[in-house]
């Protein structure tokens, strides 16, 4: 297959599939179908960040090797979240999800990391090197991925905001 995604994922809430790691599993056997999904993280109970008074997040990372172009497989991720019952709509910014599906990273083989900027996708995700809910598990499964624009590892991302 042609590239290699990192994707984070979080959940908050319960929903009709369970607790908030029945969300994760359902989205990761959703996720299957886009590719080959070469690795999942452990998951890890979060502090809110940002908007503080909602539950606390369940959080994970994985690989995906997936012949799907960015935006493409973006699209994807959108519709999993829809399919289990996202409302983007009529939801608060950052606030209590069933689930978040982020596209952090992306590779392709033959041309290497992406770096784009367009309105309805940021590459990588712009928010990324400053959340610890994101560089820990990702760390766990791929600690030698380069952020193409910071030039850092994700270890020595997570090690900056550790200190
Ligand atoms: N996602 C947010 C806002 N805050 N906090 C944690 N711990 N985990 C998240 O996934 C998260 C968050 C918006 O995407
Ligand atoms: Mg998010
Ligand atoms: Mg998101």
């Amino acid at each position: 297959m042609r590239s290699l995604a990192a994707i984070g994922c979080g959940s908050n809430l319960e929903s009709t599939f369970g607790d908030r790691e029945a969300n994760l599993q359902e989205a990761i056997r959703l996720i299957r179908p886009l590719g080959e999904v070469r690795a999942v993280s452990s998951f890890y109970d979060t502090e809110p960040v940002g908007l503080l008074a909602q539950p606390r997040f369940l959080n994970g990372a994985l690989l995906l090797e997936t012949d799907l172009e960015p935006l493409a497989l973006l699209r994807e991720l959108l519709a999993v979240e829809r399919a289990m019952g996202r409302d983007r709509v009529g939801a608060v910014a950052k606030g209590p999800r069933v689930i978040d599906l982020d596209l952090l990273l992306y590779a392709d083989r033959e041309w290497g990391d992406v770096v784009m900027e367009t309105e309805e996708l940021t590459l990588p995700h712009p928010a990324m090197q400053e959340r610890r809910f994101v560089l820990e598990p990702l760390k766990e499964i791929a600690p030698e991925w380069v952020h193409p624009v910071l030039g850092l590892t994700v270890g020595e991302m997570l090690e900056r905001i550790c200190g």
